[in-house]
């Protein structure tokens, strides 16, 4: 018989002082930053096993899922999903707050896809390398203002987005390295105008173990699309921030929590050709 229920051992002076033992809190090695953190967390998990009778074979399922977390960017995509990710936001939005930082684009979080390193761009450019059938063709264009509206010439844009299937280059292999991934640096005005391609939303892959945990949670995996930033002048504080795009089904369902009512933006289309002018399909437009 395996049953443990109404076991109740976790105020017990054995356990309390077991957990010490294991957290190291009697030893002098070590940070005491870290002893603090993991004593606090050990701490609330045996409570909880204790509560909710968590029987062996119940624990040693949720080991095989940390373990399937464990490969490839499996945690830093259950991450947002668990709500880290904005809760951090939230904080650091608390933060400014307070310290009256207010104003310019919200934050909102940088998710687990960014690679670093992609190919630069003056003020116009390109994003889309590899042809994309199903896709329809984007013209990003922007201004990057200081808190005061005073344009910054020289400023750094990198944007990231998934192509038109929801893929993002480097995590889908049918990509080219760097496909929809751009640093761009403004012009004079603080301007630039990249062409690209409508992104779909994401979904995290079918059966793993992200999406073991969501079904258990009952949600799903769903992001509406979206486009990545990361901005950052000298002197200035770095923003990392999102568009959402209007109209899609995930736009307030999004199951990272990033969506924020600022950032959802309605594209513009542009059915005549004559609009965007000779240089529309090569260059900007205004
Ligand atoms: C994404 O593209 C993303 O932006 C986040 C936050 C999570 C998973 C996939
Ligand atoms: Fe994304």
């Amino acid at each position: 018989n395996e049953s443990t229920q109404n076991v109740r051992i976790f105020d017990t002076p054995e356990v309390q002082q077991f957990l010490r033992v294991i957290a190291g809190m009697d030893n002098t090695e070590g940070s005491d930053r870290a002893k603090a953190i993991l004593h606090r967390i050990l701490s609330d998990l045996f409570k909880t096993i204790d509560d909710f009778d968590i029987t062996p074979d119940e624990y040693w399922r949720a080991i095989a899922v940390l373990n399937a977390l464990g490969a490839g960017t499996q945690f830093g995509l259950l991450s947002p999903g668990l709500g880290f990710d904005h809760y951090l936001d939230m904080r650091m939005d608390a933060a400014d707050e307070a310290a009256q930082r207010a104003g310019g684009t919200p934050r909102t979080i940088e998710g687990p896809l960014y690679v670093a390193g992609a190919p630069e761009v003056h003020g116009v450019g390109r994003m889309d390398d590899d042809p994309d059938p199903d896709g329809e063709t984007m013209w990003l264009t922007g201004q990057v203002r200081d808190i005061q509206g005073a344009p910054l010439a020289g400023a750094q844009v990198e944007v990231w987005h998934a192509n038109s299937k929801g893929g993002y280059s480097f995590f889908d292999p049918t990509q080219s390295d760097y496909n929809l991934r751009r640093t761009i640096i403004t012009d004079a005005e603080g301007r630039y105008a990249v062409r690209s391609t409508i992104p779909s939303g994401y979904g995290v892959p079918p059966g793993c173990a992200t999406d073991q945990v969501l079904k258990a949670l009952g949600r799903h995996g769903e992001r509406p699309a979206h486009i990545h930033y990361f901005v950052s002048a000298a002197g200035y504080q770095h923003l990392t921030t999102q568009i959402n795009l209007a109209g899609d089904p995930y736009t307030y369902d999004d199951f990272a929590y990033a969506t924020r009512e600022e950032l959802v933006v309605d594209g513009r289309r542009i059915e005549d050709v004559a609009e965007i002018g000779q240089r529309g399909l090569d260059g900007p437009f205004t």
